[in-house]
């Protein structure tokens, strides 16, 4: 039956570090995929999570099923950290496995509901955007985000798009952090956005995998929050990936604030219809670690110094990686400074990439997409040395 399966092509981005892994140089970095590194290159435990772990351990409770929607406590965690003070009576959330999981049940539903609607995503986004929304049986068309010419976002003509899209449209938002370009909106552009959404009646999905890499918690969240006052029904995907250092965990959620309470309880009740038939349940052991923390005063301080400290050391490396290249002889890169979260958009070409992997070991994406998260003291000298031979 499966003679003429055709085989599929990689991940783009996770097919690279299978490629990195291969790689026998000793010299190698691996810049492509997102996933931050501490000071030794090593992916963090955070000591928050440690404790959490460690009481769990102790604890010894059983690994029971948990509700279609998630651990109850963490579900009412996540409210308060994403929606803050908004009416939590109307909003819908279910336990996710991770980000994607979030995307994947919002995408799920959206065909259920609105399955003529046209999703728009930024011009580049996150390539599992358009695959996600694609794969659920949506039409996925884009919207203009990076303006390469002059290193920014290209607010005017994103804003003319959404304003000339079909009422009803889903419009996929990067809350913060904007992955791949490492780009975000200013509070001022946001607002244009927010107009932009409400004229046209469209449907606003605030994608939030970095809460709290670009500025704070609070500000990071602030797109959502404008969304929200502004009366939009919203949904908002959230991932705890990146910001309790959780990957394999696969520990996210979906929120959806809807028009009022009754409204919220029907919405629910489909996105549980969805998790039952897609994996029944979500799993404990994250969801458990992380609505301990958030619940706990001294826990949940300890995780907002840690996620800080993972915040200063991405900007201190993004500073020596501009002081550098200067010093190198690569001058005018102060737009890496300009960026935020764990990516930047260096502004290299497909072929300097592949040279800076083939001939320096130096692994990003072919779209010029480095994970600034993963550079250290140890590396920045050989990534500095690399990009000053490909760019000079
Ligand atoms: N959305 C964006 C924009 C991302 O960059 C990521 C990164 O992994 C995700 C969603 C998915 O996160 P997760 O690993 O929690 O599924
Ligand atoms: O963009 C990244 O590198 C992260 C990690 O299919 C990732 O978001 C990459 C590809 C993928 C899932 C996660």
């Amino acid at each position: 039956v499966f003679a003429e399966t055709p085989r599929a092509p990689r991940d783009p981005i996770l097919g690279l570090t299978e490629q990195f892994v291969a790689d026998p140089r000793t010299e190698k970095v691996n810049l492509g995929v997102g996933v931050y590194q501490d000071a030794n290159g090593k992916v963090p435990i955070l000591d928050c999570v440690r404790t959490v772990d460690a009481q769990l351990a102790a604890g010894g409770k059983p690994y029971g099923y948990l509700p279609i929607d998630g651990l109850p406590a963490y579900d009412a965690a996540v409210k308060e950290l994403v929606f803050g003070a908004a009416d939590h009576d109307r909003i819908a959330v279910v336990q996710s496995l991770g980000g994607t999981g979030a995307l994947k049940v919002a995408a799920d539903f959206l065909k259920q509901t609105t399955p003529d609607a046209t999703v728009l995503i930024s011009a580049p986004s996150w390539e599992n955007h358009r695959a996600i929304f694609a794969r659920a049986g949506l039409t996925v068309a884009e919207y203009p985000y990076y303006d390469a010419e002059h290193r920014r976002v290209d607010v005017d003509s994103m804003i003319n798009t959404l304003r000339a899209a079909a009422p009803g449209s889903v419009v996929v938002l990067h809350a913060c952090c904007h992955n791949p370009t490492g780009y975000d909106l200013t509070a001022d552009d946001w607002q244009r956005v927010v107009d932009a959404v409400a004229e046209r009646g469209l449907v606003p999905l605030l994608d939030m995998a970095y809460q709290g890499f670009a500025q704070s918690l609070t500000e990071d969240g602030a797109a959502v929050r404008r969304f929200v006052d502004a009366g939009l029904v919203t949904l908002v995907t959230t991932s705890f990936s990146k910001t309790f250092s959780l990957y394999g965990e696969r520990i996210g959620a979906l929120g959806v604030v809807c028009a009022d309470a009754d409204e919220a309880g029907r919405v629910l009740s489909q996105l549980k219809i969805i998790v039952r038939t897609t994996y029944s349940n979500p799993p404990t052991h994250g969801a458990a670690i992380v609505a301990s923390v958030l619940t706990d005063p001294a826990l949940r301080t300890q995780w907002e110094s840690e996620l800080a400290g993972m915040r200063d050391r991405i900007k201190q490396m993004r500073s020596a990686l501009v002081d550098g290249l200067a010093a190198a002889g690569v001058t005018g890169q102060d737009h890496i400074t300009r960026q935020n979260g764990m990516f930047s958009y260096s502004g290299l070409s497909k072929d300097q990439m592949i040279t800076l992997r083939d001939d320096h070991a130096v692994y990003g994406l072919d779209s010029g997409r480095l994970c600034v998260a993963a550079i250290n003291p140890g590396n920045l000298d050989r990534v500095i040395s690399a990009i000053a031979a490909v760019a000079g």
